[in-house]
């Protein structure tokens, strides 16, 4: 041992630093944790006791020439320029890959700030809900099929609770606890008992609007999904109207605006049709106001409801609905510059 320390006391008084990092090199070595003088002082234990002091004295005098080498070596390296403690340019650019938003999100957020832009508030609610907010107050009957296990998530049969197939159930609790005017969209997950394909999901993502106030009409919801689907696909976007049917509007509508991709000329995105539909809409049916404490008489309400997932195909041309939930960076980095 004493050899050893001997050694290592000539190795110290001859070592010289090029830069700081070599001299942190030379402390770790002597001093870090897991550096010789640590060790030494271990191996101590074992020295007879007859041996001990000229043992402590010598791994002593290693531990000092070492402190004094670094502050000497480190006084020196500084007074000739060498600031750094490291070889890495610190500076540089990092080569991880950064995160990028999932493409549901930025058109999700898009949405958002469009209607935010008109005054809407976001209403968020449960996933999980019961038949009264996702089903009844919506003005289903009894016998319709969402409200069979084939079409529905049910967790709980009598009293049924089930995953909510749409968010127009966060509007009913938003109905229930304020009054008019009320002017809300609520984004979020949505469950259907689907067969999963190119087209379909069980899972998908909504955006549902709703806006409850004297004299609201359905020139209201014409112009507010005008603005609106001008903002989400250009200035020159038109817009057009089908008559349709859902249990919770009435009279109802289904919105196509004109392909953007053929600018309304024709391809396979539109079907060679120069339409695509992105949205379902209507006034809120007097049923509905009045099961969630809306006065039926004195307000109406226009609603819509449109899937983000089918949003963002059209808007970035994706043809297969399951892509959006693989994970797949080959399709994900796709998506890099969005915000
Ligand atoms: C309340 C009352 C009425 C929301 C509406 C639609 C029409 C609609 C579908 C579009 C594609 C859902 O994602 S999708 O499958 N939605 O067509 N949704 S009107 O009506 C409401 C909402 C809340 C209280």
């Amino acid at each position: 041992m004493k050899q050893k320390i001997a050694a290592y006391i000539d190795e110290v008084s001859v070592f010289k630093a090029d830069n700081l990092e070599q001299l942190e090199q030379f402390r770790l070595k002597f001093l870090g944790k897991k550096g010789i003088i640590p060790a030494l002082f271990a191996d101590f234990k074992k020295v007879p006791p007859e041996d001990r002091r000229e043992m402590g004295q010598l791994i002593n005098s290693l531990k000092q020439a070492v402190q004094k080498k670094i502050v000497t070596l480190k006084e020196e390296l500084e007074s000739s320029g060498d600031t750094t403690t490291t070889d890495l340019d610190l500076t540089l650019p990092s080569e991880a890959p950064l995160g990028s938003r999932h493409p549901l999100s930025v058109v999700r957020n898009e949405i958002i700030e469009i209607f935010s832009r008109i005054g809407f508030n976001i209403s968020e609610g449960p996933e999980i809900e019961d038949d009264f907010h996702n089903f009844t107050a919506l003005n289903f009957p009894e016998d319709h099929p969402a409200r069979d296990m084939q079409d529905t998530f049910f967790i709980e049969k009598d009293p049924d609770i089930a995953l909510r197939t749409h968010t127009s159930s966060v509007q009913v609790r938003v109905m229930e606890k304020s009054q008019p005017p009320i002017r809300t969209i609520s984004p979020g997950r949505v469950f259907r008992n689907e067969a999963i394909s190119a087209r379909a999901h069980c899972i998908f993502h909504q955006v549902e609007g709703l806006y409850v106030d004297e004299d609201v009409s359905f020139a209201d919801l014409k112009q507010t999904l005008f603005y609106f689907a001008k903002e989400l696909f250009g200035e020159n976007t038109r817009i057009r109207f089908r008559p349709s049917y859902f249990p919770f509007t009435e009279p109802s509508a289904e919105m196509d605006v004109s392909c953007n991709i053929c600018g309304g000329k024709g391809c396979n995105i539109c079907k060679y049709t120069g339409w695509v539909e992105i949205l379902g809409c209507g006034m809120v049916d007097p049923n509905v106001l009045e099961a969630c404490n809306i006065d039926n008489k004195k307000y109406t309400g226009f609603a819509f409801g449109m899937g983000i997932e089918r949003i963002t195909m059209l808007k970035y041309q994706i043809n297969d609905l399951r892509l959006f939930f693989e994970n797949d960076l080959r399709f994900l980095n796709q998506f890099r510059s969005a915000y």
